[in-house]
């Protein structure tokens, strides 16, 4: 049986929404990030880093969001894993792009822009990641107003990855970003998503 670490109002959000939208049963363990379950020796033999998400699948252990859920889009078949080589290799820039262009730099101007109380928000913070995140959100435009999805003809891993790293880009104006914010809306209306969602905002 996968077991699922990490709460839904962490980055295991995106496992979680992976697991439901591949059918595949999980136990959950909803754990917050630095809580005191993650601070055992026994999370950190899981995961030396300390972090959510971790996955552990009949033995398989394995951390780090993106290749989380790359391993389990192959693994389980389905549409989510292209096999045409090129559109997998899309799949896997996408998801890396995310990690270097986006996943902090979102983050961090949630956070210091209204996530942390008033007194801990740094603006000088928030604009350096806005700065970095406006030229992803150009890039992500362009790729986006060429093709409805990002790997291939439908929605992927990729698309998922991506979305799922945009959580906080819900709340944002992404009227600059027209394309954006339909993908964006499209991914999260997925049933699937709409679950995770449910299970985060709760
Ligand atoms: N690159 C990692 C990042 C994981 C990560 O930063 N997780 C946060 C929660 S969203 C965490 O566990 N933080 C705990 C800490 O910083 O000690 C991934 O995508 O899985």
């Amino acid at each position: 049986m996968l077991r699922i670490y990490g709460a839904a109002k962490s980055r295991a959000v995106r496992v979680l929404w992976m697991a439901d939208e591949l059918g595949i049963p999980y136990q959950h363990k909803d754990w917050l990030p630095r809580s005191p379950e993650t601070r055992t020796p026994e999370f950190f033999a899981l995961n030396p880093n300390g972090r959510v998400p971790v996955i552990d699948d009949d033995g398989f252990v394995l951390y780090e969001s993106m290749a989380i859920n790359l391993y389990l889009a192959k693994k389980h078949g389905g549409g989510l894993y292209p096999s045409d080589p090129k559109l997998e290799a899309l799949v896997w820039q996408w998801s890396l792009w995310e990690t270097d262009r986006l996943d902090r730099q979102i983050v961090n101007h949630a956070r210091h822009t209204k996530d942390l109380p008033e007194s801990e928000r740094k603006p000088e913070i928030a604009e350096a990641a806005w700065k970095e995140v406006v030229p992803a959100l150009d890039a992500l435009e362009g790729a986006l107003t060429r093709s409805a999805w990002l790997a291939g003809p439908a929605f992927s891993v990729a698309d998922l990855n991506v979305a799922a790293a945009l959580y906080r880009a819900l709340a944002l104006d992404l009227g600059k970003w027209p394309h954006v914010q339909a993908w964006l809306h499209r991914c999260w209306e997925r049933p699937a998503a709409k679950r995770v969602r449910a299970m985060r905002e709760n």
